[in-house]
């Protein structure tokens, strides 16, 4: 299965963090696009033109969450989407909760790099950082949550951090909310987090 992505991205490194963890990485084959480049061709496979895509016997499957959950059932390990229940609804969260961190840091991130800085807009930029505090301090206050088992959760939250440390370092996210830093820094040492680290 071809995986459409970006070494950067974070919701591609969900991606492929799930198909470590879940052993399927052997089968998929990578191919890097360039999100910058109009030509890159992504529109073929996603009319949003948008990483990661995931092409399958049956079509192109994104956006990442669907992507996470397909690759979930072609496994026989643990499950990390939960079944049903309260597990499972939580886990979903916890991936809503970090996908949205993400969507304002990349919101940040095209303002600050695709517009001219005469026309950067401060008071966008402050509503969008403060929606990362927002998600940072009840990351910081449920961490408990994230301490077991490994789910879709977990992972997402893993990879929205990995992306502040990668773009947004001037945050030093790690001084204000010691406890996620600390569980942060043990989830760090997997192989499927160190494997699909980027350097900035
Ligand atoms: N909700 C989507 C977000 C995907 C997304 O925004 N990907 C970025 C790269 S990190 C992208 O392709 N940006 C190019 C664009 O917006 O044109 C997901 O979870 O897959």
């Amino acid at each position: 299965m071809k995986l459409f992505y970006s070494p950067a991205s974070p919701y591609a490194r969900k991606v492929r963090i799930v198909a470590m963890e879940t052993g399927l990485h052997d089968r998929l084959e990578i191919v890097s696009v360039d999100t910058s480049n109009p030509n890159n061709g992504l529109a073929d496979h996603n009319p949003l033109s948008k990483i990661p895509v995931l092409e399958t016997e049956f079509g192109p499957l994104y956006d990442s969450p669907v992507i996470c959950e397909y690759l979930d059932t072609l496994h026989a390990g643990e499950k990390l989407f939960p079944a049903e229940g309260t597990s499972r609804w939580k886990a979903l969260r916890w991936q809503a909760l970090a996908d949205g961190l993400l969507d304002a840091a990349l919101l940040i991130r095209y303002e600050q790099t695709q517009r001219p800085t005469e026309r950067q807009y401060d008071g966008f930029i402050d509503k969008q950082k403060s929606k990362i505090a927002g998600a940072l301090d009840y990351m910081n206050g449920n961490v408990r949550e994230l301490e077991a088992p490994l789910t879709i959760g977990t992972i997402a939250v893993a990879s929205a951090l990995g992306y502040l440390n990668l773009r947004f370092a001037d945050l030093a996210w790690h001084d204000t909310h010691s406890d996620l830093a600390l569980w942060h820094k043990q989830f760090a040492a997997r192989p499927s987090y160190v494997n699909t680290q980027v350097e900035g």
